[in-house]
């Protein structure tokens, strides 16, 4: 099913098993390459070391901004299959444990989305360099003409802006993220 608005939508993608930058690529390249996805650009990545347990490799992350005009289920459904085809095992995994290629939807227009299979925006961005840094870049080349005020000025939840989650980052979190080159 398809909404007949176009609406922009950003998603973010993460990867620390197996060779996580071709999964991160190939990521890029199937949202890039679907029929009903209008690509509009893609971060820089970044490697950080894991939120949640330690005892796993460290993550390349990115983000896309692109236009749709699929639901956000199907939308979701999309994602989950591109996860799969990168070999995303999902059962008798542990919560926030090493995968292959995970994508998840941050915004969908400027939607609240709470359901069952989806919430919207995702709960967890403010407190991730890892989603914020790859957003900041994204937001700077599509609002180039505005004001730096207003280019980070991207509301995050009904309490904070881009900017200022960016600004509440730890220290630690700050010197344990850095941009990934691609070789290959
Ligand atoms: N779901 C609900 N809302 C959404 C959404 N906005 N986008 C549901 C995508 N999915 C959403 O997801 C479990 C269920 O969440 C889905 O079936 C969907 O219906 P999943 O991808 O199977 O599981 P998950 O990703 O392990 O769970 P979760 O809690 O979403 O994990 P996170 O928050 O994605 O964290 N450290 C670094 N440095 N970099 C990382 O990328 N990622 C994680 C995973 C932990 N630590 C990390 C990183
Ligand atoms: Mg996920």
């Amino acid at each position: 099913m398809t909404n007949t608005e176009p609406v922009l939508c950003y998603v973010a993608l993460g990867s620390n098993l197996g060779d996580s930058d071709k999964h991160i690529m190939d990521g890029l390249q199937a949202l890039a390459n679907h029929s009903d996805i209008d690509f509009i650009n893609t971060s820089l990545l970044y490697q950080s070391k894991p939120h949640g347990p330690q005892d796993q490799p460290d993550y390349i992350n990115a983000a896309v901004e692109f236009k749709t005009t699929l639901t956000p289920e199907n939308l979701l459904d999309e994602l989950q299959k591109i996860e799969n085809k990168n070999g995303r095992v999902r059962e008798g995994v542990e919560r926030w444990g090493a995968r292959t290629l995970d994508l998840d939807l941050l915004f969908y227009g400027d939607e609240t989305i709470n359901t069952k299979r989806l919430i919207v925006p995702h709960p967890r961005i403010c407190e991730r360099a890892f989603v914020l840094y790859p957003l900041r870049d994204l937001l700077s080349v599509t609002t180039a003409e505005q004001t730096k005020e207003d280019q980070e000025d991207l509301k995050i939840n009904d309490k904070s802006t881009l900017s200022n989650c960016i600004a509440k980052l730890s220290e630690k979190d700050k010197s344990e993220i850095k941009e990934y080159s691609h070789h290959g």
